[in-house]
């Protein structure tokens, strides 16, 4: 009993160790407060003593007054920018700063706030690219993203709250995720966060085994290696699964990459207009009029999509064009989704032909949507309006479902966008599998899965069974950070309570 004592000693070190490491109340913290789909609105947070100094180096009021000495409890119109302002860099105008969005900016003077420190909140447009573009500035301005319920435990050591008001605010909110994603994460997991639960109870129950194995080597000697090998190995499979699951919602949070392609002429750059409902890039029936891969954000059908309309030349001819075509294929290969613009009214040449080729070769990577390849290529037949001439292969049909539309007439967009839909809600994706976990999250559940492959490896090269348990208890923590909680004496009870030691 006494080495369980010890074990039980060191454990409750380790977690002491987690919690002062982790909340470091001397940094200024930022979090997305509000879930990024899209939505009408979003607010970002920021607190502690830097908030004021970093909204003043992204921010431009329209007044131009110096926001750092902005009155408690007021609201400032303006906008955020992509450039910081710097010792040599102030930009004085929109255009300069790289502009993000415009917004309202309410400033909160400790300690007349939520967490007793100075505070910012940012009212921006909704939707997770804009919000992660702001949190990301914020970020390289200097604050560090918020742990779970950090904002809540600030309040609570700034004696803002008490004890039984942070257990009611964690209850509602769910202190458990990140700030604001929290109740949207609650709502939307269910099944999920019972999921990971279950995978705690099993790993907890291998962690006690291995507890009991080190402390009572002669009473333990008989646990089945094969047995743990096999359980553990269920428990990496469901981790994995849970891990696709939150890849696969990348797309709702960072919008799916559909790059249009084709070649010249084809009328990439009037279907990119046409999907904009802009006119957003040049068009012309000279070939070779893009130049350049540009981005836009637009959603379709609740589907958050950047859309990359890219050059169509596919010989370089001078510097200009070799990079145009350096451009096209890397944003080919980041693609998610790819259009694949033909023009209907020629006769398939040799173009259609490199372009139908690289189709084939391309091998799209299961991580970035989850869609399967089939689903992946969308073959539009355009300039629909004049006598068709040209005939897509059978080959071409199997890469992908084919669309026939009038991007000069606007004539069949409606179908491609429900093709677009269907390619992502169809795939091998639906918004039940997905889960929707916050960055640091994600990476906890990497961790997670990590720590157990690393155990799977100790058991499988026969090291001694301490390694096999460092790697559990890794596991077990990666897990808590996932759902935000601070590991408790719930592990030590589980220890106990499942087994006799020292009967
Ligand atoms: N009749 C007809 N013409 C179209 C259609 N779509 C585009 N065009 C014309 O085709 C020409 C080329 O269109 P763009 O959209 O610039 O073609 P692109 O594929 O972007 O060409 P590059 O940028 O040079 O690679 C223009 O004159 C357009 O007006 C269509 O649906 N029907
Ligand atoms: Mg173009």
């Amino acid at each position: 009993m006494r080495f369980a004592t010890c074990a039980m000693l060191n454990v409750l070190n380790y977690m002491n160790l987690i919690k002062l490491k982790d909340y470091n109340t001397n940094d200024t913290i930022a979090a997305i407060a509000t879930f990024p789909a899209p939505s009408a609105l979003g607010v970002i947070k920021i607190s502690g003593k830097n908030s004021l100094p970093i909204i003043s180096k992204i921010f431009l009021p329209k007044n131009k007054k110096n926001i750092k000495k902005a009155k408690t409890y007021t609201i400032h119109y303006g906008w955020i920018i992509g450039r910081p302002q710097t010792k040599d860099h102030r930009p004085k105008t929109k255009k300069a700063g790289k502009i993000i969005d415009e917004v309202l900016v309410s400033v909160m003077r400790a300690p007349g706030s939520y967490t007793k420190e100075d505070v910012v909140e940012i009212s921006s447009h909704g939707g997770a690219i804009v919000l992660n573009k702001i949190l990301e500035v914020i970020l390289k301005t200097g604050a560090r993203l918020a742990l779970p319920g950090e904002f809540s435990y600030r309040a609570l050591t700034n004696g803002r709250i008490d004890l039984l008001q942070a257990q009611s605010i964690a209850d509602i909110v769910g202190a458990k995720s990140e700030e604001g994603l929290g109740l949207a994460t609650k709502q939307l997991l269910g099944s999920v966060s019972r999921k990971l639960e279950e995978v705690k109870e099993d790993l907890k129950e291998l962690y006690a085994h291995t507890e009991a194995a080190i402390n009572f080597p002669e009473e333990t000697a008989d646990i089945r290696l094969d047995k743990l090998r096999q359980r553990l190995s269920g428990i990496s499979k469901a981790v994995e699964a849970l891990l696709t699951g939150a890849n696969e919602a990348r797309i709702f949070q960072e919008g799916l990459r559909c790059v249009i392609c084709g070649k010249t002429n084809a009328g990439k750059s009037t279907l990119f207009n046409c999907l904009l409902r802009d006119e957003r890039v040049i068009v012309s029936h000279i070939p070779g009029t893009t130049r350049d891969v540009i981005e836009e954000t637009i959603s379709i059908e609740g589907i958050p999509l950047r859309i990359y309309d890219t050059a169509g030349i596919l010989e370089p001819a001078d510097l200009i064009t070799e990079k145009a075509l350096e451009k096209t294929s890397k944003a080919f290969e980041q693609a998610d989704l790819i259009l694949a613009v033909f023009d209907g009214s020629r006769p398939f040449d040799k173009d259609d032909k490199i372009i139908l080729d690289k189709l084939k070769n391309l091998r799209i990577q299961d991580k970035s949507a989850g869609l399967s390849s089939k689903k992946k290529i969308i073959f539009i037949i355009n300039k629909n309006d004049l006598a068709s001439k040209l005939h897509l292969k059978e080959a071409a049909r199997k890469l992908g479902r084919v669309v026939y539309l009038s991007a000069l007439k606007n004539k069949g967009i409606k179908g491609l966008e429900q093709a677009i839909a269907r390619a992502v809600y169809k795939g091998s994706i639906t918004h039940q599998d997905c889960i929707f976990l916050s960055q640091m999250q994600k990476n906890a559940l990497a961790a997670m899965h990590g720590s157990l492959l690393e155990a799977l490896t100790c058991l499988n090269k026969h090291y001694t069974v301490d390694f096999l348990h460092l790697s559990l208890r890794q596991a077990l923590d990666d897990a808590s950070r996932i759902s935000g909680e601070i590991i408790s004496e719930e592990i030590l009870e589980s220890i106990f309570s499942r087994f006799c030691i020292g009967k």
